[in-house]
């Protein structure tokens, strides 16, 4: 099988036009950074072991529920989706790993999967679970819900195909499932909050008695959406009552547009790290509810505020297993690739610029009780421009020093365009 590919010698060309505006910049902030005590060196290493996930459902044009506004070279299957991921990874160097979405992209051979995701220098993060919509050819249907429904035998159907994802994913050497289901109700008194719980339960009990040893089971929460009343895993402390009651290897997994407006998530975090079951991340922004934007296109103080607890965390050694970080975006209206290059640096931001927070000064603040100096301090941080760490990292990890524009030069979606047909626009959007 042949994807498109970027053409030789086009990122080394950019990048060697890139390279002497990016040292001025670097070694300018380098005697910035030194006046704070800071090594410049230290920070761009961290920025280079930096890396997040690709959703292999956002490589393609998302939607809403009512339309979809298809793109141009938009791919075709997970073959596709993986030559887009890999795209995104030679420019940024930190994307090397997909996260797959079953059925969507179960593959007719695993193993052929696996090995074309290896020619492309790319490795598969967790397995995401779908029992929110039916499939065809599905005996029974999850209208009424899946892993909480009041039939045992569609619960049965659930929990099979979990196993089954779990199945997929050790062939292609995934390490985790992540489970986010669409349960819930619209009206109340239409199930009973107390057993539809009981009952997902006992349905996360099944999945995780069949997990391997060295995987991890991610639990996903969401306050809305299909469910307009009362979703059966609404939040992280319903998440994590599960996680607690199924197993040291269940943990939560975090999508930042899974909460209520206003909800503090940075403190959510920092909470579920207390309780050592943060597992994992779906990054993503947004304004209102589950807009899935690109992350920090909206709250990028936010998305900070987020990786300072992480990075304090990893300092005071409270994370021993590391969080999943993941993307979790539609893209509606750009080049679902150019949104993820930026993506992913952006969450690369966040992590740097929590980097630089002075800790021991932040701590002194916090014990002399001075807020204006506490906040200042964060904010000193955020406000940093860490671009010439990220565009360093990125060049030395053999990405693009200016990845959009290398992109945009690259020709990709027209190439794209010629060797894949549009489909036709197939219902509205997922959430
Ligand atoms: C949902 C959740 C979940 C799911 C995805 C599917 O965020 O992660 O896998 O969307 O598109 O809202
Ligand atoms: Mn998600
Ligand atoms: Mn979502």
């Amino acid at each position: 099988m042949s994807a498109p590919v970027l053409a030789a010698g086009l990122v080394d060309a950019a990048n060697e036009a890139a390279l002497p505006a990016l040292q001025e910049d670097y070694d300018a902030l380098g005697l910035q950074l030194a006046r704070r005590s800071i090594e410049l060196e230290r920070v761009t290493e961290a920025a280079g072991r930096f890396s997040v996930a690709l959703p292999s459902w956002g490589v393609g044009s998302g939607g809403t529920r009512f339309a979809r506004f298809p793109g141009a070279g938009e791919p075709r299957d997970i073959f596709d989706k993986l030559a887009d991921c890999a795209v995104v990874h030679r420019l940024t160097a930190m994307t090397p790993r997909v996260s797959p979405h079953f059925p969507w992209d179960a593959p007719g051979d695993p193993a052929e999967l696996r090995a074309y995701a290896e020619r492309l220098g790319l490795g598969f993060d967790a397995v995401n679970s779908n029992t929110f919509q039916d499939s065809p050819g599905q005996a029974l249907s999850y209208k009424f819900g899946s892993l909480s429904h009041t039939d045992p035998a569609v619960r049965a159907q659930a929990i099979a195909h979990n196993l089954e994802c779990i199945r997929l994913g050790e062939s292609i050497g995934a390490k985790a499932l992540t489970v986010w289901i669409g349960d819930g109700a619209n009206f109340p008194g239409q199930q009973s909050l107390a057993r539809v719980f009981e009952r997902y339960l006992e349905s996360v009990a099944e999945i995780y008695a069949a997990l391997p040893p060295d995987w991890r089971l991610l639990l996903e929460y969401k306050l809305y959406e299909p469910a307009f009343y009362a979703t059966v895993v609404q939040d992280w402390g319903s998440a994590l009552l599960a996680a607690q009651a199924t197993g040291p290897r269940a943990a939560v997994l975090v999508d930042l547009g899974h909460h209520a407006p206003g909800t503090n998530i940075e403190q959510v975090v920092a909470r579920l790290i207390h309780a050592g079951r943060l597992g994992g991340f779906h990054l993503n922004d947004s304004k209102y509810g589950d807009d899935d934007l690109d992350a920090g296109a909206i709250a990028p103080y936010r998305l900070f505020l987020i990786f300072n607890e992480l990075v304090d965390a990893e300092r005071r050694n409270r994370l021993p297993t590391a969080p999943a970080y993941m993307l979790d975006q539609s893209h509606n209206v750009t080049d679902p690739i150019e949104s993820l290059l930026l993506s992913a640096s952006e969450a690369a931001r966040a992590y740097v610029q929590a980097c630089l927070v002075d800790r021991a000064a932040l701590d002194a603040a916090q014990g002399a009780n001075d807020a204006l100096l506490a906040t200042q301090i964060l904010k000193r941080a955020f406000t940093t421009d860490v671009g010439p760490i990220l565009a360093m990292a990125r060049y030395r990890g053999g990405g693009a020093i200016d990845p959009l524009a290398a992109y945009r030069a690259s020709g990709y979606r027209a190439m794209c365009a010629s060797g894949r047909p549009v489909r036709a626009a197939s219902g509205g959007g997922i959430v």
